[in-house]
């Protein structure tokens, strides 16, 4: 067994300052793994990519909480602007937020834009899994709903904005939803591999 094995139906930890992506993800892994809140910032290291970052910050983590932990890095890439805020999402949502990005946009007919996401999982002094999602959208032209977190009133994904989806919806067509797919389907591949290994193992035992 590898730290990494996880079972299926077993707790993890997730690590996040952001209430808001705990309860998109608990949803959306359940019932295959248990989530466990972990309210710890982890320092975000200045790089041009969200997975330099999440690497980097579960490994971080996984040393501190001394169990396998689960970290996600996001950020909103708008076309118009050459990909900014991209890995400065969440400087700019506290500095500018939804209204500073708007204006940012003021007179712009590209609105295209995309979320990204990196999860990264990891075990106290192991090596970082990485899984990936996004969503193609565009910036609404003025806030729009009233659920979700951070930049959802503002990013349309199809006809309505995130802020308008109920979590299980935002979670089919998300970026954070479609990374943790990736990780989901990867737990159960894993589970299947050493199901598989198991038959003969008991068998050399004598079972
Ligand atoms: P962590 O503690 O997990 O790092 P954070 O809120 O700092 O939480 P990120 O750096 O990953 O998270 O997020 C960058 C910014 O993008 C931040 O302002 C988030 O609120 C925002 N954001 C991330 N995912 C989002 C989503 O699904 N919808 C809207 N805004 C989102």
């Amino acid at each position: 067994m590898g730290p990494l094995d996880l079972r299926p139906g077993s707790r993890l930890a997730f690590v996040t300052t952001n209430p808001g992506k705990f309860k998109e993800a608990g949803r959306a892994l359940r019932p295959l793994l248990r989530l466990e809140w972990v309210e710890m910032g982890y320092p975000e290291l200045q790089a041009d990519d969200l997975e330099t970052v999440a690497r980097f910050g579960a490994r971080y983590a996984a040393g501190l909480v001394g169990r396998p932990v689960m970290v996600e890095d996001s950020g909103l890439f708008i076309e118009a602007l050459r990909g900014f805020p991209g890995v400065y999402s969440a400087y700019v949502f506290r500095t500018l937020g939804n209204p500073g990005v708007l204006r940012l946009l003021d007179g712009e007919k590209n609105r295209r834009a995309v979320f990204r996401s990196a999860v990264a999982l990891c075990a106290p002094k192991g090596e970082p899994l990485v899984f990936r999602g996004e969503c193609r959208g565009r910036i609404a032209r003025e806030g729009r709903g009233r659920g979700g977190f951070g930049y959802d009133p503002i990013f349309q994904a199809g006809k309505k904005a995130f802020a308008e989806m109920a979590t299980a919806e935002k979670n089919e067509v998300s970026h954070r939803g479609r990374a943790l797919r990736a990780l989901a389907a990867w737990v159960v591949r894993q589970q299947k591999r050493s199901g598989r290994a198991s038959p003969p193992a008991r068998a050399r035992a004598g079972r």
